[in-house]
């Protein structure tokens, strides 16, 4: 007979006693600690970490792997912040090498998808005075009005914090208008790491961690729902990255708002942050695993493709993700300027779908709130 995951693990005279007793924490189903969050940091090899993360996220998906179509509109590169790790943003001083396009602009970009199916548009960017609560407002109405059955998932708390500054709206009062207005779900930007001394270093001036947390704990308890990310891999540390999800975990018990958590693999081409190596893709398992163990109550973990490459995003399906995000259309400048692997990200629903069966699970196309668009198991594609 062949040993269970749990047995092989239990037995083996290469495992310390305190990770057996963790590895038995999880297939029991219990939730870690803080510190044993650190330890599994420390110490779980990749192989020990990939056993455990996978047991969960078959528990939780079983072989499904989701996906959606969708793309994305950057409104302008230019930003009043200038986070160190940024490639992308050019500060409202360098305005001549920055886009910002006019609402009419960015509905032109959304009429180019009539009639193909794609089921949302990704609206993010940088922040600039005139895109404001006016701007968003007639935006978010007109696509809308244009094709209402687009998902809106766009902004984040950064964006949010400084359009409802200076329009004079508490939190509560700017999202139930953006709802009203079409907003439908909020992606998971923004949140980079929320210990306050390396946030105020790498992202210094934008939103706070405690703000960041309450404008997604407000969304949620009007009953909406979104994503969140973490940005590491630079100058953090292990617990800084425990403590993030701590956070996260914490707010999710409250909400239970968020869908997927999204690890962001900093990249350090063209930014401030140059000077700090990337971590190993080893490095990028074991913490798509670690977030798998940790996050308990998150439903989903997304290994954004277009970041880590295909490559990578296919072995991290193997160590806890079960999202791959979605077909992107090229429409992302974001981590090509970054230094990603992916300089064109775009793929058509045929090769993700490839992706996902070449390893051996089952492709599912979602809606944004994971709603099941079509099963393609049984689908071939001539
Ligand atoms: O907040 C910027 C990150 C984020 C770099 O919710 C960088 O479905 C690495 O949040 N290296 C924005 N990361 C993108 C984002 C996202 C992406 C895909 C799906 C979803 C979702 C959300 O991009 C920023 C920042 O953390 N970022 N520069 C960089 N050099
Ligand atoms: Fe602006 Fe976002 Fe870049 Fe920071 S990460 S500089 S907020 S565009």
């Amino acid at each position: 007979m062949i040993a269970s995951h749990p047995e092989v693990i239990i037995a083996s005279s290469h495992i310390s006693a305190h990770l057996k007793q963790i590895a038995k924490k999880v297939f029991n189903g219990e939730r870690i600690s803080f510190d044993e969050g650190v330890t599994l940091y420390k110490e779980g090899s990749l192989s020990f970490l990939g056993t455990l993360a996978d047991f969960v996220r078959q528990k939780k998906s079983g072989d499904k792997v989701f996906f959606n179509r969708n793309f994305h509109v950057e409104p302008t590169n230019i930003c009043v912040y200038s986070c160190s790790f940024c490639s992308y943003s050019r500060l409202i001083k360098n305005r001549e090498q920055g886009w910002e396009l006019s609402v009419e602009q960015i509905l032109d970009i959304i009429k180019k998808y009539d009639g193909q199916p794609v089921t949302e548009v990704h609206i993010t960017g940088g922040v600039v005075p005139k895109q404001d609560l006016a701007f968003y407002t007639e935006l978010f109405k007109k696509i809308k009005a244009h094709r209402p059955d687009l998902h809106i998932k766009a902004l984040t708390p950064v964006e949010f914090h400084y359009i409802f500054k200076k329009a004079k709206l508490t939190y509560e009062e700017g999202l139930k208008h953006f709802k009203e207005v079409g907003l439908d779900s909020i992606p998971g930007g923004g949140a980079e790491i929320f210990d306050k001394d390396i946030r105020d270093k790498i992202a210094g001036g934008k939103c706070t961690t405690e703000e960041w947390l309450s404008i997604h704990e407000i969304w949620h308890k009007m009953g909406n729902q979104s994503n969140a990310t973490m940005l590491y891999g630079h100058i953090e540390t292990f617990e800084h990255r425990v403590d993030h999800m701590e956070r996260l975990r914490q707010l999710q018990d409250k909400t239970k708002g968020f869908n997927a958590f999204i690890p962001l693999k900093f990249r350090n081409k063209d930014n401030e942050m140059s000077n700090v190596p990337e971590v190993s893709v080893i490095e990028d398992l074991r913490n798509y695993a670690i977030a798998r163990i940790y996050l308990d109550n998150f439903p989903h973990i997304k290994a954004y493709w277009a970041m880590i490459g295909r490559s990578t995003a296919q072995m991290a399906l193997n160590f806890g993700a079960d999202d791959l995000d979605g077909t992107i259309d090229d429409t992302t400048k974001i981590y090509s300027m970054a230094g990603s692997e992916e300089q064109n990200p775009k793929l058509s629903t045929q090769e993700l779908v490839e992706l996902i069966k070449q390893v051996g699970r089952t492709p599912i196309e979602r809606d944004t709130l994971y709603g099941v668009v079509k099963d393609y198991s049984a689908v071939v594609f001539n």
